[in-house]
């Protein structure tokens, strides 16, 4: 289904929900959806989210600028295009709901937050600071727009599998996206979640894999090699489909077909670069988990413009 059409479809459910929202969220005021960003658009955006990570991660001196660089495009077609939500009520009970899994890559969220608007640009610079909302791993308590506490890895898919089935008890519309590592699909639990999302055929799950190929201490192939990765996936029943993930339109379009699939969950397995967009940092393991030095956040802001 294109995209326009899913719009469509969404603007229908939320009049349908009206009700329910200002019987259930705070005082509620009308839920806004924002225009979905055009390709182009996108494709900036996807850049500006990059500089904020090299403006965090530099300014708080530590941090994980490789994974959060290499899911930019992944989550800017969602919050920017794909997703039903409105950063004015982070907690809509309709809205759709996106899982960071990989918690490390909380800098690529923080920024994608407050690009749409969920709290202000100044406090992305206080990443990693005490007392702030920008924690390394994400909080959901604290920061508007987090859906899930992460940093130990390998429990997001559970998590989201979880509010998908709340969404059929309550009878809800609501889609749920969670994005996780390739090397944190080493952990057992991804596949128990995986089994249980076919076996409940829960069908409002896309689970997106950053398929970066290197994790925190190697090359993926090294540590743990789990290709071939997307058979896995089909063979644990879900509908699975490969994308180039700095691919706007092609992740765009997985995400539409994935909301076609009836009684079955969706694997895409997103093709990346960890690092990509700054030269030094693309396949570069040192930047899994180390900030520029403010030399080469210059560097990397200037290959950025
Ligand atoms: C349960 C658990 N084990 C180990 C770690 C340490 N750790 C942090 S990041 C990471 C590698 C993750 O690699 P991947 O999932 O591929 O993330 P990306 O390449 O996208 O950064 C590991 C092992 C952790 N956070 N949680
Ligand atoms: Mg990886």
């Amino acid at each position: 289904m294109p995209s326009s059409k899913r719009r469509l479809n969404k603007k229908s459910a939320l009049a349908a929900s009206a009700k329910s929202v200002s019987a259930e969220a705070t005082s509620s005021k009308e839920v806004a959806l924002a225009s979905p960003l055009s390709i182009e658009e996108m494709v900036r955006k996807a850049k500006t989210l990059r500089r904020h990570i090299i403006a965090m991660t530099a300014k708080a001196g530590s941090g994980h600028p490789g994974g959060s660089l290499s899911a930019a495009e992944i989550v800017t077609a969602l919050f920017f295009n794909h997703l039903r939500h409105d950063p004015s009520h982070p907690r809509w009970p309709d809205r759709d709901r996106f899982v960071l899994s990989k918690g490390h890559a909380a800098p690529l969220l923080y920024a994608a937050l407050a690009e749409a608007g969920y709290f202000p640009f100044q406090e992305l610079l206080t990443l990693r600071q005490l007392d702030s909302r920008m924690q390394g791993h994400t909080d959901m308590t604290s920061t508007p727009g987090v859906e899930m506490s992460a940093g130990a890895l390998g429990q997001g898919l559970s998590f989201g599998i979880g509010i998908a089935l709340a969404a059929r008890l309550d009878r809800r519309d609501y889609r749920v996206y969670v994005l996780l590592g390739d090397g944190e699909c080493d952990e057992g639990q991804v596949w128990e979640a995986a089994m249980a999302a076919a076996h409940f055929k829960v069908d409002n799950i896309v689970a997106i894999v950053d398929r970066n190929r290197q994790q925190i201490d190697g090359w993926t192939y090294e540590v743990m090699d789990t290709e071939p990765l997307a058979e896995k996936w089909r063979s644990f029943r879900w509908h699975t489909i490969e994308v180039d993930g700095h691919d706007l339109s092609q992740i765009l379009s997985a995400f539409d077909e994935a909301a076609t699939m009836k009684g079955k969950p969706t694997a895409v397995i997103a093709h990346t670069t960890k690092g990509k967009g700054v030269s030094f940092m693309e396949n570069n393991l040192d930047f899994h988990g180390k900030a520029p030095t403010p030399e080469e956040a210059e560097q990397a802001l200037k290959e950025l413009e």
